[in-house]
């Protein structure tokens, strides 16, 4: 999969994403990951990139023609471009599995207080991470990058470490354990030792059912079908 990001602060994205799995996966060519900086699609002598916001207001807002020019360059006729705002979609597992699909995703990421509203529309989605406001977009292009590219076919060596993960049955996971199976006075379940992998499937359902309960009840009111949120559409352009 090709990606690029559209950002002031490419290291801000480059160097978490050059470590451990995603960093193999672009050392392997799963992941083409590029960089373009709207600081080098300026023209002006100080390369201005935001200026004061209209109507008044703290902070700075990131001008709308370096980014365009930006994107003009990558854009492709199979791109699927993302607005990264805490004003967007909230991301979950199930966004990450249909942006797996696309050929080649750009992100677009805002700093300071955000980018000039006319560029919007040249996003085929807004998305955020969560409730709460981060410094500009791109940890959470960060984060979109990374459990995306999980999942890309090869990438991970089992399969099945994304299947029977958190989320995509509408449960949390149950509890890992690994050696010794005494840890200062804590005993591994006994279940997990029996090698029975009837009982291990029980006892791991059971476990992850009670979590999800107690933890996240909004997950367990869902249900265990990997079934959209009430009210939202899962698709996407
Ligand atoms: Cl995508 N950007 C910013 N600045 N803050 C966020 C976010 C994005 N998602 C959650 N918080």
């Amino acid at each position: 999969m090709r990606v690029d990001a559209v950002t002031l602060f490419p290291g801000m994205i480059d160097a978490p994403l050059s470590e451990s799995i995603v960093g193999r996966a672009r050392e392997e060519g799963f992941l083409d990951l590029g960089f373009l900086n709207p600081r080098d699609f300026t023209e002006d002598r100080h390369r201005t990139v935001d200026d004061k916001p209209y109507g008044g207001g703290t902070g700075m807002v990131m001008m709308a023609e370096p980014v365009y020019r930006a994107l003009k360059k990558v854009r492709r006729k199979n791109s699927f471009v993302i607005l990264l705002t805490p004003k967007g979609r909230r991301f979950d597992q199930g966004l990450a599995l249909e942006l797996a699909k696309k050929k080649h995703l750009v992100f677009i990421c805002g700093h300071y207080e955000g980018i000039d509203e006319r560029v919007t529309p040249l996003a085929d989605l807004e998305l955020s991470i969560g409730d709460y406001v981060l410094t500009g977009g791109e940890p959470a292009a960060v984060a979109v990058i990374d459990a995306v590219t999980r999942l890309i076919p090869g990438v991970l060596k089992k399969d099945d470490a994304t299947v029977n993960e958190t989320f995509t049955g509408g449960l949390l996971e149950a509890p890992h354990y690994t050696r010794p199976g005494v840890w200062r006075g804590q005993k591994v379940p006994e279940p997990l030792l029996s090698g029975n992998h009837k009982l291990i499937a029980e006892w791991r359902r059971s476990r992850a059912e009670e979590l999800t309960g107690k933890t996240r009840p909004d997950l367990a009111a869902r249900g265990p079908e990997r079934k959209p949120a009430r009210g939202k559409k899962r698709i996407l352009k």
